[in-house]
């Protein structure tokens, strides 16, 4: 990189941080994107001009609001909503809903940010946005969940719809949260719409929505081990997380022959050398989706398991690595134990699990690494296929959108490789996502005059 484009990286890294103090997830998101469209920007002076980077790290709309609700006892609690509406340039914004503790501007921020070039890449019409709130769902009745849920959208409503932004679940959002607040938007909107995705079955949703995240990381961490002439079947696999992505991402990893030797949650990890089989993810699918327990009831429940309390999985040798549970849970020495555990390849579920020093670890020992923009978007893809269904009043077969949902990642792995594939051969999946969804976007924002 010459040094006006680092001189230009660092100059505009710097009004960023001063425009937006202490939002370090925003800033890491911005900065990995920056990094990598620095050179075509400085190369076409009418983006310059135009200020279409400024642009894009300036959300269009950001909307935090009170939610207050009351529990079973009767005590009055209030948590903070929001609604980050990061971009519209190609579609409506569509993005998920994340109830966690730890949710804040920035992480909404960032979220939105990714949001929008991983929304360009599936080729389907969807601007960028997300959102949620701090309150937490762990240890919540149903009668909680829903009466919180019923609070959150009597403001949100307002701010959505089936053409101007489609949220669905994220972390802490699953089915059960789509239902109560679909129900609720219905009530007081008085239509029955699209304006959700990830919606019940009976109800409006597509098959395969629940799988689409997992599934289709594995079909994208499919074609890159074949650009290596590797595939799944035989190797050892690692996940992290034991939520929707981890579960499906297991599932399928399972079912092309791997041996998945680990899942997690933010308490712990459990390691079975075996391997998952069909009966075993029954069991998790019980565990987490009904029952809503620990993982550490894997270790209790089968033979030859261990559950190691506060560790994250990735000091376990393995060939594959699947992040699948959250932001920053690949640091610097968690990268340094994949590569010295021989790791090939890894491809991220979760939206920015590994922090920067981690990636240089990871591409600077020759593994294959994708960034989630690029390896997730099957989840929102589908979403997006959900939207299109409900538009025509169709609902498609389960084979009909695997077919889809196997095309979309296919071609996303074909951008990556086309913008990222540098002049000795090797593939940069990073640039090439970011590269990709910029360009996309930034041509529609400049088509559409200064907005
Ligand atoms: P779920 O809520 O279903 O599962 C989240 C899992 O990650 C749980 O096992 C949870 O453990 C763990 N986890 C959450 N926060 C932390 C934390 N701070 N530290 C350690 N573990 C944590 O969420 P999803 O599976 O839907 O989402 C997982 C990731 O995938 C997120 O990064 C999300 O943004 C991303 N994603 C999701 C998509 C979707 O369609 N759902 C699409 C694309 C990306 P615990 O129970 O202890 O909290
Ligand atoms: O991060 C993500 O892509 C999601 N949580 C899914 C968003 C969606 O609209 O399906």
């Amino acid at each position: 990189m010459d040094s006006f484009t680092r001189h230009y990286i660092e100059g505009f890294m710097g009004d960023v941080i001063a425009r937006n103090p202490g939002e370090s997830e925003f800033h890491q998101a911005v900065r990995e994107v920056v990094e990598s469209v620095a050179s075509y920007v400085t190369a076409y002076p009418q983006l310059m001009d135009q200020k279409i980077l400024e642009r894009i790290v300036e959300p269009e709309r950001i909307i935090i609001f009170r939610v207050p609700w009351m529990d079973d006892r009767g005590e009055v609690h209030i948590n903070r909503g929001f609604r980050v509406q990061c971009n519209s340039a190609i579609g409506p914004y569509k993005g998920g809903l994340r109830f966690h503790p730890s949710v804040n501007l920035s992480i909404m921020k960032f979220l939105a940010f990714e949001q929008t070039f991983k929304n360009a890449l599936t080729t389907l019409p969807m601007g960028g946005a997300k959102g949620g709130s701090d309150f937490n769902p762990r240890g919540k009745s149903d009668t909680e969940v829903m009466r919180f849920c019923q609070s959150f959208m009597t403001e949100l409503c307002r701010h959505i719809g089936p053409d101007t932004d489609v949220p669905a679940g994220d972390i802490g959002v699953g089915g059960r949260e789509i239902g109560y607040l679909f129900g609720q938007y219905k009530r007081l909107k008085d239509e029955f719409s699209g304006t959700l995705t990830g919606k019940g079955l009976s109800w409006g949703g597509s098959l395969l929505r629940p799988e689409a995240t997992g599934y289709g990381l594995c079909y994208f961490a499919s074609q890159m081990l074949e650009t290596r002439g590797q595939r799944f079947e035989g190797k050892k696999v690692n996940i992290s997380g034991a939520g929707n992505v981890a579960q499906y991402a297991a599932q399928k990893a399972m079912r092309l022959g791997a041996v998945v030797q680990t899942l997690s949650d933010s308490d712990g990890f459990i390691y079975d050398p075996a391997g998952l089989t069909e009966e075993k993810m029954d069991f998790v699918f019980e565990l987490k989706n009904i029952r809503r327990g620990r993982i550490k009831e894997y270790a209790a429940r089968f033979p030859g398991v261990t559950y190691t309390p506060g560790e994250r999985p990735w000091g376990i040798p393995c060939d594959i690595a699947l992040p699948c549970a959250t932001q920053n849970e690949i640091e610097k020495a968690d990268a340094e134990k994949l590569v010295a555990g021989g790791c090939s390849c890894v491809a991220e579920g979760a939206n920015m699990p590994s922090t920067p020093e981690a990636i240089r670890i990871i591409q600077g020992a020759g593994l294959l690494y994708s960034p989630g923009k690029a390896s997730n978007a099957g989840g929102v893809a589908t979403s997006g296929l959900e939207m299109s269904q409900n538009s025509m009043r169709q609902h498609w077969t389960s084979d009909e959108v695997d077919q889809y949902l196997h095309r979309i990642m296919q071609d996303i792995h074909a951008t990556c490789l086309k913008y990222g594939t540098g002049e000795d051969g090797t593939v940069n999946y990073v640039k090439g996502a970011n590269l990709a969804g910029f360009i996309k976007v930034a041509g529609a924002m400049s088509d559409q005059g200064l907005v």
